[in-house]
This record gives C-alpha cells, sequence and structure tokens, in this order.
C-alpha cells in the first residue's frame, strides 16, 4: 500500500477544521499510519517547500507554515497519493471543486487548509522529515480494511 503525508495548515487549525478533514480521508478508507501537530520549526518547512524556493510565493508560504500549529497525518492506501489529492481539490480553494476540502471550506489560493504529497518521490521526502521512521508510524490494520477493499481484487 501506498503513504502520503498530509499537512493541516494553520489556517485550518485555526478554523477549527482538524476533526472535519481528517473525517474526510477517513470516510474515504485511507488509513491514519500517524498524526502529530506542532508549530514546525522553519528549517523544516523549507526544505519541505524546496521544491517552490525560486517561486514568488515561497517566503510567504514558509512564513505562513510556521505562524502556527500545523497537523501532520500519514495516510496510507492504494494509491493514496492520488486518492489523497482528489480529496484536497484544486490549490486555489475558490475554484476547487464542491465536495473537495478546499471546494467546501475555502476562498483563499494560499490559505487553502491542506497540503498533501504530489509523487512517490515527495511523500517518501515529506514523510521522512515529519516523521521517524522508527516509532512515529503505526504498522497496523483496521478490521475494516477487508470490507473497503474487495480482497480477491485489490489486496
Ligand atoms: P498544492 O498545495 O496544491 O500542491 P503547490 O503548487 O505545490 O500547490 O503550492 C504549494 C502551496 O503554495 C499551495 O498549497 C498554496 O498554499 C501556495 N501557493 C501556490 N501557488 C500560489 C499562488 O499563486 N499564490 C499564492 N499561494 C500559492
Ligand atoms: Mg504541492
Amino acid at each position: 500500500m501506498e503513504r502520503t503525508l498530509v499537512l493541516i495548515k494553520p489556517d485550518g487549525v485555526q478554523r477549527g477544521l482538524i476533526g472535519r478533514i481528517v473525517q474526510r480521508f477517513e470516510d474515504k478508507g485511507l488509513e491514519v499510519v500517524g498524526m502529530k501537530m506542532r508549530q514546525f520549526p522553519l528549517a523544516l518547512v523549507q526544505t519541505h517547500y524546496s521544491d517552490h524556493a525560486e517561486r514568488p510565493f515561497y517566503k510567504d508560504l514558509v512564513a505562513f507554515m510556521t505562524s502556527g500549529p500545523v497537523v501532520a497525518i500519514a495516510l496510507q492506501g492504494n494509491n493514496a497519493i492520488e486518492v489523497t489529492r482528489g480529496l484536497m481539490g484544486t490549490t486555489n480553494s475558490a475554484a476547487a471543486a464542491p465536495g473537495t476540502i478546499r471546494g467546501d471550506f475555502g476562498m483563499s489560493f494560499s490559505h487553502n487548509m491542506v497540503h498533501g504529497s504530489d509523487s512517490p518521490e515527495a511523500a517518501a521526502k515529506e514523510l521522512g522529515l515529519f516523521f521517524a521512521e522508527d516509532g512515529d508510524l503505526v504498522d497496523w490494520k483496521p478490521c475494516t480494511r477487508d470490507e473497503v477493499y474487495n480482497a480477491a481484487e485489490e489486496l
């Protein structure tokens, strides 16, 4: 199964959306295998967004992401990266489709409540930044897994 990193950004935490955002992922059948809340250090957030270092919004982005508490979540499932990005919606919340997290809860490009890894390489990098391999991630099998998936086809 694939793993991906989700961040609930400071706007999502401040607006009291942690529960409703996590609910979306649980409802879909994604499995939570790690979760921590921190005001993460600047160096970590800069490394996390290093691919965007040359973009005009980079400085504001890292300032925003270190301005308050963030919830980091490790999710697991078949095709978890793409499924998670689909649940999040497009980057600009105002244009994101209804039914997605950004489409249902937001109006902003930058205050768009959630981050999700966009490739297997990014997921590996980002999970490694936010979670220690030894101890921070939990290997477990939800008792619902054999119902969420058709084991004959998908597991
Ligand atoms: P993503 O979060 O949908 O993957 P990225 O292009 O990876 O979007 O950008 C990272 C984050 O930077 C976005 O989630 C958003 O918060 C911010 N961002 C991206 N593009 C813009 C922009 O044009 N204006 C303001 N903020 C932006
Ligand atoms: Mg991105």
